[in-house]
């Protein structure tokens, strides 16, 4: 047969827009080929990453055999069993010389539920460690903290997302869905209709500008003062008598704690701290209790160290004005990674196992154990968070296997990360390209891609959607599964190590089962009739689970009350205030669409944006090469003169690699609840880059070629080629 297709679901974001892969491998050049399928999340559309996805299948930069360091350096090719007793040598030697928890995993949130599931039992069987964590602590952590205390239950959003089309208002804050979600705006054509998009972003991003024109109002506050907004802006409901009491009474606990709370941050404070005009709080307040309204959270507004508490402050003026659990009105937070959203369900976190369970709790050890047929008091405890757990690599850390991840792009202060990645005994890195982490790596594992494999991811909504197989992996890359059973058989775990999708959701299904997470009632072959499945689904769908009860034992959401210390002020000499971000063409640390000719050539590098008012203070024209510094390190951008962000504020996108990495400024300092890094305020000072050479990157990726903007003129490259540059650059 030599075309084949697929229904299945884009490999990028949480939206998960459905789409059909076509193959076609009739001719010497096979062709892959993607369209968008009617699905309700995306309704046939797609954002130009999901339409260019497929060009990755055949990239040239594919990893296509492991690699090994050898000892002039460099990387060069190996067999798979080389590879993987290697491995399995590091993990047993790491244990028998420092114990267990010397050895480490970073995992992923862009991972199906089946490897994610995998991949926190390999840690707890295989391995016997503690120390596992993932990217998701850097993304989702203070929402789902929030959402955990607030409701007993973290699911992104509670409800459908079509559930916003009949919207009369949305309450966005920290969230520019216009570039990281196109799809997703059709959703918020109704409250725009009605004139109630209400955008909170201290840029006049993609998605402020969807307010213009009578659609509704872009609030501008000071980076990382929406916490006390949010306060602000719960007094004035409450003081304004805009409460739902009747609601607050039957379905809360903790209001009069909650009231005195705010109780001091009267308008005139709060609009002096975030600089939101007074009457734009109180239209804003009024709007909200108006009736059809949804307050909507995204990065912008958790990722910082007072990230949960933000998020639990939005929760409280839901909660207060009545909107949770209701037809036509809800909060939700906006999961990022394609499986965000699953993958903080089924035990990559540190504290947790499958099914959203604590590994604290004695009774949730007992039933996991059982499923994987061990003793629950082998089972490790509770280990530390991903900022925690980088920073004892090359201490107490030895060995480390990263798996759906970049860590050196993305995580907070990465000159400081890449010494202690390179302090390591080993670090394993399974990716399917060589990403700048990989470079580090003494093992590369080549790995299959989204369109080669079968699993599940679930959505932003919570609902569990089948990825399948459209196409054959190349010789030489293989599955995740297969690779953690025979580092298991290696290592003589326990347990048994299925390298079947299927088999391994059956018994992530039967570990989450009693778990708030709970699949149970789900299979493969069930979700491939084509049914709808929202999570828990122990015998059906749940699309809306607070409908009746919150899911602590009393069934009521917590108030908790939370408090804002005011920033310092913000313009202190030369000091500015950086915010990071995202570009639309660009995903995440950028090892994929960097790679991806038609989006690197729309967005090839990283750009400073800067106030016309501040660049010309600092002597910065347009286009030209700038030094953004502070004691971590220095990123040098070109300068973007934009009225869109305020006169304190610069902004730039993480995507990047080398001398245009934002993560060299930002700190490791976490948030106290979830250890969510500070990724959105950062202090830097601004500069003209005179005599400076322009950016590079680290990344062994070419430029589009200018003459031929469509075409990676990159030849096929082995590693082994590399050059030291490359791989320590
Ligand atoms: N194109 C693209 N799409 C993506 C991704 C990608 O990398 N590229 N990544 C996916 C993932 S994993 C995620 S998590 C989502 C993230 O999706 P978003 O949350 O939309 O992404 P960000 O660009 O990080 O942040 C959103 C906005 O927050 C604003 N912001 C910064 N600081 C503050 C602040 O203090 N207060 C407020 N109110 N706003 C602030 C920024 O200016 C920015 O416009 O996107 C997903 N989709
Ligand atoms: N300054 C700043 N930093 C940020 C953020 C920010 O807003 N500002 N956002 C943070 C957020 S929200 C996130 S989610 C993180 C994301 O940052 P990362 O965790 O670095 O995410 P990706 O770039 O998606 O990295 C995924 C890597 O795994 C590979 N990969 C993809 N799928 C698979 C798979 O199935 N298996 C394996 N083994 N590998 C796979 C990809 O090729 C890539 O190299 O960055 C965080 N860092
Ligand atoms: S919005 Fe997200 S899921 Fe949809 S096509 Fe774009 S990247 Fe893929
Ligand atoms: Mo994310």
């Amino acid at each position: 047969m030599s075309m084949s297709s697929a229904d299945t679901h884009c490999p990028y974001c949480a939206l998960q827009c459905a789409m059909t892969v076509l193959h076609d491998a009739s001719s010497d050049d096979a062709v892959t080929t993607v369209t968008g399928r009617d699905f309700p999340t995306n309704r046939g559309g797609l954002c130009a990453k999901g339409w260019t996805s497929a060009e990755l299948l055949a990239s040239p930069h594919r990893l296509r055999m492991p690699l090994m360091r050898q000892s002039n350096g460099t990387l060069a090719e190996t067999t798979w069993d080389e590879a993987l007793d290697a491995v399995a040598a590091a993990f047993r030697d790491t244990k028998a010389t420092h114990g267990p928890d010397a050895n480490a995993i970073f995992g992923g949130g862009g991972l199906t539920n089946e490897k994610a599931y995998q991949l926190g039992k390999f840690a707890r069987v295989a391995l016997g460690t503690s120390r596992i964590d993932y990217n998701g602590r850097f993304c989702m952590s203070s929402a789902a903290a929030a959402s955990n205390r607030a409701f007993g239950m973290d699911r992104g959003l509670p409800f459908p997302v079509t559930d916003l089309d009949d919207a009369r208002t949305i309450l966005l804050l920290g969230s520019n869905v216009a570039a990281t979600m196109p799809p997703f705006l059709a959703h918020l054509a109704g409250a725009r209709a009605a004139g109630g998009l209400i955008v909170v972003d201290p840029r006049r991003s993609a998605t402020a500008r969807l307010t213009e024109d009578g659609a509704g109002t872009h609030l501008q506050p000071a980076p990382g003062t929406d916490l006390p907004l949010l306060l602000g802006l719960t007094h004035i409901v409450i003081a304004e008598g805009l409460a739902d009491r009747a609601y607050i009474e039957e379905r809360t606990a903790g209001f009069d704690a909650l009231r005195r709370s705010v109780a001091q941050w009267w308008p005139e404070r709060t609009s002096s701290t975030t600089g939101i005009p007074v009457a734009q709080l109180r239209e804003t307040a009024r709007r909200l209790a108006a009736g059809g309204a949804y307050i909507l959270t995204g990065r912008g507004v958790e990722q910082h160290v007072d990230g949960t508490a933000t998020a639990t402050a939005a929760i409280n003026l839901a909660l207060v004005l009545g909107l949770v659990g209701r037809e036509g009105s809800g909060y939700g937070t906006l999961t990022g990674q394609g499986n965000g959203q699953g993958g903080r369900e089924h035990g990559q976190k540190a504290d947790q196992l499958p099914g959203y369970r604590s590994i604290r709790d004695p009774e949730a050890r007992r039933h996991v154990a059982g499923v994987w047929g061990v003793d629950p008091d082998e089972l490790p405890d509770a280990g530390i968070p991903a900022t925690a757990l980088l920073g004892e690599l090359g201490g107490p850390v030895k060995t480390l296997l990263v798996a759906g991840s970049n860590v050196v792009v993305s995580a907070p202060d990465v000159d400081a990360l890449r010494e202690r990645l390179q302090a390591l005994d080993a670090l394993v890195v399974c990716d399917f390209f060589l990403s700048e982490t990989a470079e580090l790596a003494d093992i590369v594992l080549p790995v299959l891609q989204w369109a080669e494999e079968e699993g599940t991811m679930t959505s932003l909504e919570g609902r569990v959607v089948r990825r399948r197989r459209a196409l054959a992996a190349p010789d030489g890359a293989r599955s995740e599964l297969w690779i953690m059973s025979e580092i298991a058989r290696r290592l003589g775990a326990a347990s048994t190590w299925s390298t079947d999708p299927a088999e391994v959701f059956d018994e992530l299904a039967r570990a989450s089962e009693g778990g708030v997470a709970d699949y149970s009632g789900l299979s493969h072959a069930l979700l491939d009739t084509g049914i709808e499945a929202y999570w828990p689904y122990r015998s059906e769908s749940t699309p809306r689970p607070f409908t009746e009860r919150f899911a602590h034992a009393d069934g009521r959401a917590k108030l908790v009350p939370v408090d804002a210390t005011p920033p310092a002020p913000t313009d202190r000499g030369a000091e500015l205030t950086l915010v990071t971000g995202r570009y639309l063409q660009q995903y995440q640390s950028g090892t994929q669409t960097r790679r991806v000719a038609e989006l690197n050539g729309a967005r090839p590098e990283a750009r400073l944006e800067i106030h016309p008012a501040t660049a010309s203070r600092l002597g910065i024209r347009e286009g030209a090469l700038v030094a953004v510094s502070n004691e971590r390190g220095t990123v040098k951008a070109r300068a973007s003169v934009t009225t869109d962000i305020r006169h304190d504020t610069v902004f730039l996108p993480f995507h990047y690699a080398g001398d245009e990495c934002a993560n060299r400024l930002t700190e490791a300092i976490v948030d106290p609840t979830s250890a969510m890094p500070e990724f959105k305020r950062t202090r830097v000072m601004v500069a003209p880059d005179a005599g400076i050479p322009a950016p590079t990157t680290a990344a062994p990726i070419e430029r589009p070629d200018a003459a031929a903007p469509h075409v990676v003129e990159r030849p096929p490259v082995l590693v082994a080629a590399n050059s030291e540059e490359a791989i320590h650059g």
